[in-house]
Order: structure tokens, then sequence, then C-alpha cells
């Protein structure tokens, strides 16, 4: 008698293909975990970067991202149809919508609409589902240089998980050891001697994904020494992180100066300090970006701002996008 002609054990047979073939999408459909962001013990070394920033998955499948650092960082698919150039100094999300700036965890993306996480920090995870075949860039809006690709394909894939946490690994601790110019640059300086705080260093670097940076979110010095009258200047040596100088009062919109801000000859962003009750904002401190083929030419960068003190005492300031992350100094002036 052959066994499998038994009515229990077909049953048995049938039941466990149902079970296999239950179990088969779950096997197919893999999820992915990559990082975005990484950063220094005391935050003060931020990397910048997809880790990696170059993935092969299968269609179908989905990837989660995952954001440890205490600075924001976004997942965004942009659409590919070309849009109105936009340089946000905010993240925006998606262009105008509908659809709405910010998408639902696991959203999928086909290349066709936008999809975007919207900043994220301290461990939040965003989930993008990808269910047809082609190469999609990914872009975080909060950070130039901060690009990745995800190629989604049929057949063999060339990397496991282990390869990319691996990778990963590796591309985080090249960025934040990276430690070439933690004393900022001693030729920056303007004509002002050791009167100059750099106020934050940065490198963008790249792989074949796309591209990384570091930014070190810092004054240094952080604790500046001169006499009344003299003026002391901050440079910003990042390609494209922008810092403020921010004395007093830090409400109000970031990006423009506070009005008592004048314009040197030579472009810098100038203030008058008298006393300590005085609020100078500097605005945005940053590099211009990079001209590409199409665009008119941006304006050039406000990447040095000076004070000119007028009376002793200690003056407190920050950086008010990274005081968060530890951004802050003092201009400590003596009679
Ligand atoms: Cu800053």
């Amino acid at each position: 008698m052959n066994l499998s002609d038994s009515t229990p054990v077909r049953s048995i047979l049938r039941c466990m293909l149902i079970l296999a073939a239950l179990s088969l999408p779950q096997v197919l459909q893999a999820q992915w975990q990559v990082t975005a962001g990484a950063q220094s013990t005391d935050h003060g070394t931020q990397a910048l970067a997809f880790l990696p920033n170059e993935i092969w998955i299968h269609p179908g499948d989905s990837i989660t991202w995952t954001f440890p650092s205490d600075e924001i960082h976004t997942v965004s698919f942009l659409s590919t149809i070309p849009v109105a150039e936009i340089r946000p100094p905010f993240p925006v999300g998606c262009p105008p919508g509908p659809p709405p700036g910010i998408t639902p965890d696991n959203s999928p993306f086909d290349g066709t609409t936008c999809v975007n996480g919207g900043p994220s920090a301290g461990g939040q995870t965003y989930t993008v589902n990808f269910p047809t075949p082609g190469n999609y860039k990914l872009v975080c809006l909060v950070h130039e240089n901060m690009t990745a690709v995800v190629h989604v394909q049929s057949g063999a894939l060339p990397h496991d998980q282990a390869f990319y946490d691996q990778q990963a690994a590796a591309e985080r601790n090249a960025l934040l050891s990276d430690t070439d110019h933690h004393t900022g640059n001693p030729h920056s300086g303007h004509s002002h001697g050791s009167n100059v705080v750099t106020a934050g260093i940065g490198e963008a670097v790249a792989t074949a994904g796309g591209s990384q940076s570091l930014s070190i979110v810092r004054f240094l010095h952080p604790a500046t020494v001169v006499h009344v009258g003299e003026i002391v200047e901050w440079t910003n040596e990042d390609p494209a992180t922008p810092h403020t100088i921010t004395f007093g009062d830090q409400a109000g919109n970031p990006i423009p100066p506070s009005p008592n801000v004048f314009v040197d000859a030579d472009g810098a962003r100038h203030a008058v300090i008298n006393s300590i009750h005085d609020r100078v904002h500097s605005g945005f401190i940053v590099a211009a970006p990079q001209e590409r083929i199409g665009l008119a030419q941006a304006p050039l960068g406000v990447t040095r701002f000076r004070i000119t003190f007028t009376h002793a005492g200690t003056f407190p300031y920050l950086c008010v996008l990274h005081d968060n992350l530890g951004m802050k100094g003092e201009v400590i002036v003596l009679p």
C-alpha cells in the first residue's frame, strides 16, 4: 500500500504545502536594514551620510532606515518628473502637494510619486517598499552631499545584509575618525590674527553610490579673549552646512541676520555689541551651493561674520541650528 494514498497522510502533505506557500512571500520579500547619520559620543562630529549609500534589492523588498544621531535627516525619494529647482534651507518634503510633504511609514516608491519620511533623529526609523524594478536616487533634504541609490532588480543580488552592515560600520568609522582638520585651518584667518573662530568644519567624500560628508558642529576655539575695541571674526569652513553666531534672544527666523547687522566691503557680515543685553544674530553663515548647468548662478555665500566689542564683559553665544549638539561659545572682552 502506498502511504501517500491514505487520507490522513494526504491531508498532512496538503497542509504542509499550504504552510510552505504561506511562508513563501516572507522569504522572497526581504526587509533590509541601513542607517542614516552617525555621530561621535560628544555629538560634535556628525556623519551626514546614508550608511551604506548603495544597496541592491529585489522588487517587493523593503528598506528600513534607522536614524541614530541627534542631528535630523530625511529619507526622501523625490519624483523623477522634473520640478522647479529648490534648495530648501529646511526640509520642505515632497514638491508642492498633493502629495503632502511627508508620506507615511511603509510607503511604496516606484519613481512616479515622491516619498519623504520627514525630519527624523534619535533612533527613529522609516521604511520604504520598492515594488518595481529601477534605480532610485535617495536624498536627505536637510543636508547637501548626502545622497544614495537603491537598485531594485530581479535575479541574483551582489551582497547580503551582513555585507551592508560591515560596509556601514567601515564608512561610519572612516567619517567619524577623520582628524586631519580638527584644529581648524590656521591659514583661514583674515587680518585679525588670533581673533578668528572657526564656526564649523566640513568635508565631502563620495562612493560610487553618492555623496557623504562629515560636519564638525563646534566653535573652535570656543572661548575667545580680546580687548575692548577689537573685532572677532567667525569663519564657516564647511562646504554645505550652515551655522549661526547668535548672541542674546534666539527667537525668530534663523535665516536672515538681525537688523543691527551690516555688510563689510568684502561681503562679510558685521555687527557691534555694546552690551551683554544686545541681540545680534548672524543669520545663516554658509558657503554658496555648487553651480549646475541650466540653473542661474547662486549668490556668493556669506562665510564670515565679524563683531566689534565696545565694552568689557563675558558674552556667551551659540549656533541656533546646532546648540542642541553642543555648538556654543563665549567671548571674553577685557578692558
Ligand atoms: Cu551650527
